[in-house]
């Protein structure tokens, strides 16, 4: 096995005992604690979880850098290299954790030079592992996956979120952008909010489905989903279009270009600090 291939079997092997941890947890009572706002919520388990990756990971890749969720809530940078990189998400779904709705992930990305080589999604609640590898295709439990191929938003179920954020001035922008995506010219057949940036770019890959837009998540919540939906066929942009920067807190994934135009076209730009500012 060549050195990408072993990385990506680490990554899966640390995914999946992550996702034991969450999954004994998640019919327990959980300590919630909050971090920027009152819905951004943190528990014990993401913490614990993104302790166990990195420290697995370090051990095994002493020279490479992370970043992940809860280790930049404690301050640490978010200064993306040209080193080796694992980007990590330890729990990306944290609400539905919290309320127990199974949507919820591990999600780990390797960046080599800024590109992301693998990159591993656990559902592990629902034991379903996403994985890619850049140029060999993306699969679902070693299952070839591929998006839907959709090209009509008037024909497309799209997926988005409300966020985390509570100033009503981006509330409204979201609200603003959903409607734009289910009002005429172009009406969607309806939009979806499963709640886990990670899990809802898998399921554009899987062309479950055929389009996600966010603003206001984080590099940990889009890294790994980004490689995955480029391996099923899709494409990952900005949402104003253009290359998409992990760093700038938003995404649009769609089954093909005329559709991510078409949300494009429907939507405005809403700005953020960016993760590494
Ligand atoms: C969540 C994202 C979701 C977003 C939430 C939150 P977390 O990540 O997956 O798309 O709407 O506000 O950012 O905090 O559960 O890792």
């Amino acid at each position: 096995m060549d050195q990408l291939g072993e990385y990506l079997e680490t990554c899966e092997q640390v995914a999946r005992t992550a996702g034991q941890v969450i999954k004994k947890a998640y019919s327990n009572d959980k300590t919630i604690m909050t971090k920027s706002c009152s819905a951004d919520l943190v528990t014990q388990t993401d913490q614990e979880v993104e302790k166990l990756i990195i420290s697995t990971l370090r051990t095994k890749y002493p020279t490479h850098c992370f970043i992940g969720e809860e280790s930049s809530a404690d301050g640490q940078s978010c200064q993306l290299t040209d080193k080796p990189t694992w980007i990590i998400d330890p729990l990306d779904g944290t609400t539905n954790f919290v309320h127990r709705i199974p949507f919820v992930a591990v999600s780990i990305a390797l960046k080599i030079n800024k590109k992301t080589e693998i990159a591993a999604v656990y559902s592990c609640i629902l034991d379903e592992m996403f994985t890619a590898r850049l140029g060999h295709g993306a699969f679902c439990n070693g299952k070839n996956i591929s998006v839907s191929n959709q090209t009509n938003l008037n024909k497309a179920l799209v997926i988005s979120e409300y966020g985390s954020s509570r100033d009503q001035e981006i509330i409204d922008s979201i609200v603003a952008n959903m409607r734009g995506v289910i009002s005429k010219p172009i009406p969607a057949h309806g939009i979806r909010c499963l709640g886990s940036a990670a899990l809802n770019m898998c399921q554009v890959a899987r062309g479950g489905g055929d389009a996600y837009f966010e603003t206001g998540i984080h590099c940990w919540d889009m890294a790994a989903g980004d490689l995955i939906v480029r391996e099923a066929g899709g494409v990952v942009i900005d949402t104003r279009g253009g290359e998409l920067d992990i760093m700038a807190r938003r995404v649009l994934c769609a089954s093909t270009e005329s559709l991510a135009n078409e949300i494009i076209e429907c939507t405005k730009e809403i700005t953020m600090p960016r993760d590494d500012e």
